[in-house]
């Protein structure tokens, strides 16, 4: 973490009515019980465990239109919006373990709120000085008209982005709060493979920043990091949001998510997102989701909790060849 007086504020969002898997919401503690607090003392990561935010389910909570409980995914994002401010407030850097990926409307819009807060911007339906960085086989930029699922994991990013606005209907229940917070040139992503076209049609049209498989295969994956990076923090002085979505990784790493992708990240190429993240300094807030321990077999479970832990331990700077030693530290002696 950058400035040494922070350290990770780690939290879990219970949040799985954002597409249709109950067993996500169980992704935060799977990640805990595989030893993600150990690994961080031990690579000498200063955190502080935030608890659960547990999301209140609400009780009638019928369609609008497609879009599968709008009230509940709505509030949860709410109530995590306010455990990032939180966070923030106690100079930390909010580490959310998912719960579903429609839980990063909450954490980037806490993230923004937080950041007005400490610029001292008044308005809230300003810009947030924000950069984002989004990893994920998909693009998560539905919208709750072009929705095919009525997921809203699939459409975070549309209610994030000010130029989605027109095309986010004012009405959907339980979003009153929420508002926009970034714009288009301010996101970039890595690890698609998995689109919608509709999606593909407003990336194309907003002028998105993305880096899909192929992108990554033809260039390697540092210099995607690097350009992506480029566009949507060329002055390397806004701080950064990485939401991560677990099913980035391929299946054979990350098998235990609602909806795996052939053809992903390598392990290794995860670990060098986030290792190169870590190296800007600007890393303000991180998202880990979309892990879901139920699904997989015991082999297939461990490994997807292994890898996310290692992300986020990359992330936060452990470094890959061993867990640094003490400097005080001699070899035993005969
Ligand atoms: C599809 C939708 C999605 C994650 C699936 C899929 C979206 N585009 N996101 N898994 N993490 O439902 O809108
Ligand atoms: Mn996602
Ligand atoms: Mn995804």
């Amino acid at each position: 973490l950058s400035p040494n007086t922070k350290i990770a504020g780690v939290f879990g969002a219970l949040m799985n009515r954002g597409q249709g898997k109950e067993g996500v919401r169980d992704g935060p503690n799977a990640i805990r019980e595989a030893g993600l607090l150990t690994l961080l003392k031990d690579c000498g990561i200063s955190f502080r465990d935030y608890g659960d935010v547990e999301i209140q389910a609400i009780a009638s909570d019928d369609p609008w239109k497609k879009v599968k409980y709008s009230r509940t995914v709505a509030g949860g994002c709410k109530q995590i919006a306010d455990k990032v401010q939180t966070i923030i407030r106690e100079n930390g850097v909010p580490i959310m373990l998912g719960g579903d990926h429609a839980s990063a409307i909450g954490s980037i819009s806490g993230h923004g709120l937080s950041q007005l807060e400490i610029h001292g911007i008044k308005d809230p339906a300003a810009t947030a000085p924000l950069a984002v960085l989004w990893i994920d086989a998909h693009a998560d930029i539905n919208t709750p008209l072009t929705t095919a699922t009525g997921n809203l994991h699939g459409c975070p990013v549309s209610f994030l982005l000010k130029e989605m606005s027109p095309y986010i209907p004012r009405d959907i229940p339980g979003f009153e709060w929420q508002q926009p917070c970034l714009t288009a040139d301010r996101i970039a992503y890595i690890g698609l493979r998995a689109l919608d076209p509709d999606e593909l049609f407003v990336m194309d049209k907003l002028k998105i920043k993305y880096f899909p498989m192929q992108d990554v295969d033809k260039l390697g994956v540092q210099k995607c990091v690097e350009l992506a990076l480029q566009h949507i923090n060329p002055n390397n002085d806004l701080p950064l949001h990485l939401s991560f979505d677990i099913d980035a990784l391929d299946p054979s790493v990350a098998f235990s998510t609602g909806t795996p992708a052939m053809g992903g990240l390598t392990l290794r190429e995860g670990l060098q997102i986030v290792e190169y993240v870590r190296s800007t300094g600007q890393l303000s807030a991180m998202d880990l989701v979309e892990v879901n321990p139920t699904l997989g077999n015991g082999y297939q479970r461990a490994k997807t909790m292994e890898a996310a832990c290692a992300i986020i331990a990359g992330a936060l700077g452990k470094p890959r060849q061993a867990i640094p030693y003490k400097l005080d530290f001699d070899l035993p002696r005969p």
